[in-house]
């Protein structure tokens, strides 16, 4: 008892002492690039120790990962005890987990010329415990805490926001759950340690794009990754609308962190996730257990790919955008700038078998010619223009490095009619005019929603649609989708929707189905899909009918209009 008395106030002496060091100035700092590093939770869950933390970071050295910019090891749910300090009311590390405490782990990490990630929520309790305290109410001190370890990241959770009883709330309805977010961000403004911050609110409520770029270095869009390719279709249609809020000022959607070498993925799809994560400027955060040779050599090789690293790590910045899908093929193809006037071409195979794919140099990406080498091999690919062929192999994800790139001036697909839903179409069924908010449902301002789901008459035609030549148009359908996946996240819930799309077809559900991603932040916030649709004939008298795809159990997409392209 006496021994106790004893030390408490010479720790919270010497907590003090490091306060008053640190309250000279103050920042959240900002990493232009995203952050790259190994968190302890996809192989670990809620139960890191020092031993866990401490062997990672050493592989991370050990393996050549940390050279490559895998720096920020963070220790995520877990290591927090049952209870506040009762002096200093600090939130305090698990002693058995964690003998040596969190000044001396972050030395450690320190030492090895790594980066300390510490983790807390903006809830009641922390993830994955019924009793254990996060930051609520508690924002100034728990940063003058993280502040004081040494931390230099702070990954911040969301777990126990509405209720002590329910872990995840996925209404969105927690009212001031982005000021929580914006409290923690001033806390770590007040403390004169630079810390990354890292917002990991899910994407609940509308908008996140809109409150968290101003104060995060990152933030997660999604419902959590598990180990099962479903997630990377589902997180990948998630991330699409955040290319045009994304920047090295804006900072980087979040798509959780990777499940490459936890031996849920095939080779191919470990790449395509490792590929697709890169190309969209995601944080590049390793999930397996590094330690004791638990990763498989290709799974290594996957993440150390300094091609693609690179192409994350670009200092342009520019999430990639989709600029073509092919659903009835499963394949997408993907486009983004790159530094020096370079660009990435991303071949994306969603089917699970080797398929020949064509991309129209000029007509889908609008380039005459470029040199492009594959980033996965290194290999010249050669000079490339026109019609370029190439076979995928299941769920590949190609991706060309383009340099000396010549912009195409012949040959590229130009808009000539626009069709707006609200004011040029039939409407059937349900299918009724939703009027928005000023500034949204871009470019008409309204909307047509409502379509399907139990309605097989739903549908929005349109007549008189214009031509000059027959067969294959390339269409800009611009739609609404917020159906995001959060509770369904686990099961089938996917983030698109389907709609079906027919020209000239005696009946609608003749159609071809396109899945629709997530639009952008909210129900009035319009994407842009570019689909290639067959059947239009020379003339002005096309008929263009877009349908939920199984109407009895599905809606469709809410639909603004579309734009039908002709190559010059
Ligand atoms: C520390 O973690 C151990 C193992 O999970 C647990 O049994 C113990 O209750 C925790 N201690 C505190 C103070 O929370
Ligand atoms: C795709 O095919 C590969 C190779 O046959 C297999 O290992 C993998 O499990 C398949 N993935 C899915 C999601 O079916
Ligand atoms: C080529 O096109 C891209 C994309 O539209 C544009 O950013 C770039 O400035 C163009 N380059 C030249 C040399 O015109
Ligand atoms: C879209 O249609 C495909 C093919 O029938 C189906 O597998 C998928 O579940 C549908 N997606 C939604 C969100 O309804
Ligand atoms: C539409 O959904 C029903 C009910 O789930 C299913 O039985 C049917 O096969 C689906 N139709 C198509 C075309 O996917
Ligand atoms: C404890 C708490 O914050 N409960 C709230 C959870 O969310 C519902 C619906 O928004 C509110 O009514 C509760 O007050």
């Amino acid at each position: 008892m006496l021994l106790v008395l004893c030390l408490r106030p010479l720790q919270a002496a010497g907590f003090t002492l490091l306060l008053l060091l640190s309250l000279a100035s103050a920042t959240t700092v900002r990493t232009s690039t995203p952050v790259m590093g190994w968190d302890s939770y996809n192989y670990y869950n809620c139960y890191p120790s020092q031993d866990i933390i401490e062997t990672n970071a050493a592989a991370l050295v050990s393996l050549g990962l940390s050279e490559l910019g895998y720096t920020y090891v963070t220790t995520d749910c877990g290591w927090t005890a049952d209870a506040r300090d009762p002096l200093t009311g600090q939130l305090v590390w698990n002693e058995t987990l964690f003998p040596s405490g969190a000044v001396a782990l972050g030395d450690y990490i320190h030492g090895l010329g790594l980066k300390f990630g510490v983790y807390s929520g903006a809830g009641y309790w922390q993830c994955g415990s019924t009793d254990d305290p996060a930051s609520l109410g508690h924002e100034a001190l728990d940063a003058q805490s993280f502040a004081a370890w040494g931390a230099d990241s702070l990954k911040y959770d969301n777990c126990y926001a509405n209720s002590t009883t329910t872990a995840a709330d996925y209404t969105g309805t927690v009212s001031g759950s982005p000021m929580r977010f914006d409290t923690m961000y001033n806390a770590l403004n007040a403390v004169s340690r630079d810390i990354v911050y890292q917002v990991c609110q899910w994407g609940v409520g509308e908008d996140i794009e809109t409150w968290a770029p101003p104060i995060a270095n990152s933030w997660r869009i999604s419902n959590d990754i598990y180990n099962a390719w479903r997630s990377i279709w589902r997180i990948t249609n998630q991330v699409i609308p955040y290319a045009r809020v994304t920047s090295p000022t804006a900072g980087h959607a979040d798509m959780d962190m990777l499940i490459v070498g936890l031996q849920a993925l095939s080779t191919y799809e470990e790449q395509f996730h490792f590929g697709m994560w890169a190309i969209n400027k995601s944080p590049l955060v390793l999930g397996s257990a590094l330690a004791n040779s638990l990763t498989p050599a290709a799974s290594l090789a996957i993440v150390s790919n300094k091609n693609v690293i690179a192409i994350n790590q670009d200092s342009l910045g520019a999430q990639a955008e989709l600029v073509r899908r092919y659903t009835t093929a499963q394949w997408d193809l993907w486009q983004g700038a790159l530094s020096g006037g370079r660009q990435v071409i991303g071949l994306a195979n969603w089917y699970n078998g080797s398929q020949s794919v064509t991309v129209d140099f000029a007509a889908d990406l609008g380039i005459a010619s470029a040199v492009a080498q594959d980033a996965w091999t290194g290999d010249s690919v050669g000079t490339l223009s026109g019609s370029y062929t190439t076979t995928l192999q299941g769920h590949e994800l190609r991706l060309l490095i383009l340099t000396n790139v010549v912009n195409a001036t012949a040959g590229i697909q130009e808009p000539v009619a626009y069709y707006t839903a609200a004011t040029q179409a039939t409407l059937a069924g349900n299918a009724v005019v939703v009027d928005c908010p000023s500034g949204q449902c871009l470019p008409a301002g309204v909307k047509v929603g409502d379509i399907g789901e139990g309605d097989t008459a739903a549908s929005v035609t349109f007549s008189g649609v214009k031509a000059t030549t027959s067969g294959t148009k390339l269409i800009g359908v611009d739609f609404i989708n917020y159906d995001v996946a959060l509770d369904t996240a686990w099961a089938l819930g996917d983030n698109t929707r389907n709609m079906t799309i027919a020209v000239n077809e005696a009946s609608a559900v003749n159609g071809e189905r396109f899945a629709f991603p997530i639009s952008g932040g909210d129900w009035y916030d319009t994407g842009r899909l570019y689909v290639y649709v067959d059947g239009f004939v020379a003339g002005a008298s096309n008929k263009v009918v877009f349908t939920s795809y199984n109407s009895t159990v599905t809606w469709a997409p809410d639909l603004v209009g579309f734009e039908v392209y002709e190559v010059n």
